[in-house]
């Protein structure tokens, strides 16, 4: 096939990793409907998807991965940077050259008897000036489909790339080459553990990722590019990329705001972007689920934009209570990984909201389910195109970005964190984010419940070099001369009373403290000044049904011995792990607090 690109660069690159892995065929994905529907028909002809019902489920496929092969690999991801410092301590790191002769090796006829599909595509709307482009080499026709969903791909990309444009290489293949006359005859392919590695060279901005075919680890657009390697370049430039979701919230009078928000994994993030609010006239639409890369304006704001194009959402949970519009995101054109399929050929999983029909329901593994474990793996996914969300704000794709007003963050905290507490400063607001977290269960058995997991800003995995320097970053955002900062609030949607109970229904109730933070950005907000921070009056929040009086008092109260508890766990355990890089600032920031409390 002739290639439909001048850029020499480019080419080249094509040309050393065919060498290198050779496989059958060479295909360049134009980005076109047609080419869609090839890739995921030759996924079905290898017996690796299943066409679900074309009148429930139009348009949409399940998969099955391995057992083996279910999820990001963090213990196989690596940042190898020159010096293993530049990493830091919450990192995976190898010398690069020695990595890359590891690999190397390992790519040697990895793609043999595989089509290599070349994928040019934008992070962000194509030729936005937030937005990257990236070329992904791979030899999985599942993760080429799912790059079509997810980004931006084809012909406009390379366009945009011209003769001499800058793209970052991503080079990835299931480690699983097939033999003369060999298919994949139903089985998923990728390599063993121990021979995975998901890897990013960040001063070359340069991704290779081995051995599996799932999420994060082969569709590299996303936590690979948008996260690891953005992140260098974000701190190298000055802008910050981050595990953020983006909405834009209207008030009854017509005025919107948009907001950004740091979860960890698992917080709810998508049913955050996505939620229908129980307050009466007010709008929350969608602009992102996952990922925000935000520019500072002539204005001096910060402008962000969602790079991705799609959703990769856990299915488990999902359901018309949690999540009506991605409920309904999914009703087409979606392809299900590792949910269970029905007898009326659909798909479904824990946490739906209904029972599966009569007949046997056959679990992600593939069996007939014998109901002793969950049907749809707990990381079961979906991808399915970002404009079937029927809540897609219609700035979603404006390459300028969309303003921020509020940045949030939050994590799962049955206890001392508040409903919703407001940063005194921008530098307090970035000792919140640095120590996020969610309180361990004692479901895990290596951790003492009640312990709290730290994710800084939700980037624990996806920080591509020192987080002490990424702290550092964030300080410095904050001291841009004619910056019109963003206010910064911490919430928590996960408290108990010390019987269990939940406190706060969360879901659509969550619009009451969007309602409050927009106020709060709009000069309009009931607040009092507490030692922690800027809180809501107890008049400022109605209370929805099923939360007293005594309920929202307690969600609202500053947790004084909660506090000091939190206090002395960073002290000892959190912030000493960056060392000498953890900026000043934040040890200031924490004595302040402990000052304040005292
Ligand atoms: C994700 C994650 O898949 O954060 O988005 O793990
Ligand atoms: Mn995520």
């Amino acid at each position: 096939m002739t290639s439909p690109t001048a850029n020499q660069k480019l080419l080249k690159w094509v040309e050393d990793i065919t060498k290198l892995a050779k496989p059958a065929n060479v295909e360049w994905l134009n980005g076109s409907k047609a080419e869609y529907d090839a890739l995921i028909q030759s996924t079905v002809d290898a017996g690796l998807a299943t066409p679900l019902d074309p009148i429930k489920r139009p348009n949409s496929f399940l998969f099955r991965s391995d057992p083996t092969d279910v999820a990001r690999v963090e213990n196989r991801t690596y940042i190898a940077s020159k010096s293993q410092d530049d990493a830091g301590p919450t990192n995976n790191w190898i010398n690069p050259d020695e990595l890359k002769k590891t690999m190397t090796a390992l790519y040697d006829g990895c793609m043999a008897g595989r089509t290599l599909y070349v994928i040019p595509f934008s992070m962000g709307p194509v030729g936005s000036p937030i937005a990257k482009i990236g070329v992904q080499i791979t030899d999985s026709a599942y993760a080429a489909a799912n790059m079509h969903v997810m980004t931006r791909v084809g012909n406009k990309v390379l366009e945009v790339l011209g003769k001499d444009g800058e793209f970052i290489p991503c080079l990835h293949s299931i480690g699983k080459p097939l033999a003369p006359g060999e298919s994949d005859n139903g089985q998923w392919p990728s390599a063993p553990l121990d021979k995975k590695y998901i890897s990013h060279f960040p001063e070359e901005r340069t991704i290779w990722s081995y051995g599996s075919g799932y999420g994060g680890n082969a569709l590299l657009g996303k936590k690979c590019l948008a996260l690891r390697i953005a992140s260098v370049q974000a701190r190298d430039e000055g802008w910050l990329a981050e595990h953020m979701l983006i909405l834009k919230l209207t008030n009854t009078a017509g005025k919107s705001k948009f907001v950004a928000a740091a979860f960890p994994s698992a917080c709810g993030k998508t049913n955050l972007a996505m939620l229908v609010p129980t307050v009466p006239g007010w709008k929350v639409e969608t602009v992102g689920d996952d990922i925000a890369w935000m520019k500072f304006g002539k204005d001096g704001q910060l402008y962000a934009i969602n790079p991705e194009f799609g959703f990769f959402g856990v299915a488990p949970g999902t359901s018309v209570q949690s999540n009506p519009n991605a409920m309904k995101s999914v009703e087409s054109n979606t392809i299900f990984t590792n949910v269970a399929l029905t007898s009326d050929n659909d798909v479904w999983w824990e946490g739906i909201g209904y029972d599966p029909p009569a007949g046997d329901v056959i679990d992600w593994k593939g069996k007939v389910w014998d109901k002793k474990e969950p049907a749809a793996h707990p990381n079961s996914r979906f991808t399915v195109p970002a404009s079937q969300c029927p809540a897609i704000a219609p700035e979603w794709q404006d390459p300028a970005g969309v303003p921020i007003s509020a940045i949030l963050f939050g994590g799962r905290r049955p206890s001392t964190i508040p409903l919703v507490h407001q940063a005194r400063s921008w530098n307090h607001g970035v000792f919140l984010g640095s120590i996020v977290g969610s309180e361990v269960t004692a479901a895990a058995l290596d951790l003492k419940a009640g312990t709290v997991r730290r994710d800084p800003f939700a980037m624990l995995p996806f920080c591509g070099y020192h987080m002490g320097d990424y702290f550092k970053h964030w300080i410095q955002i904050g001291k841009k001369e004619g910056a019109v900062l963003p206010k910064i609030f911490f919430v928590n949607w996960f408290r108990k009373t010390q019987e269990g109970r939940w406190l706060w229904p969360g879901y659509g109730e969550n619009s009451r403290v969007l309602k409050w933070i927009f106020e709060q950005c709009d000069g309009t907000g009931k607040f009092v000044e507490t030692e922690i921070g800027i809180m809501p009056t107890p008049d400022a929040l109605d209370a929805p049904a099923g939360v007293t009086a005594d309920d929202l008092k307690e969600l609202l109260t500053v947790d004084r011995e909660g506090w000091k508890r939190e206090i002395a766990d960073v002290r000892a355990e959190h912030y000493p792990k960056f060392g000498e890089k953890l900026p000043k600032e934040l040890w200031a920031e924490l004595e302040g607090l402990e000052a304040r409390l005292k």
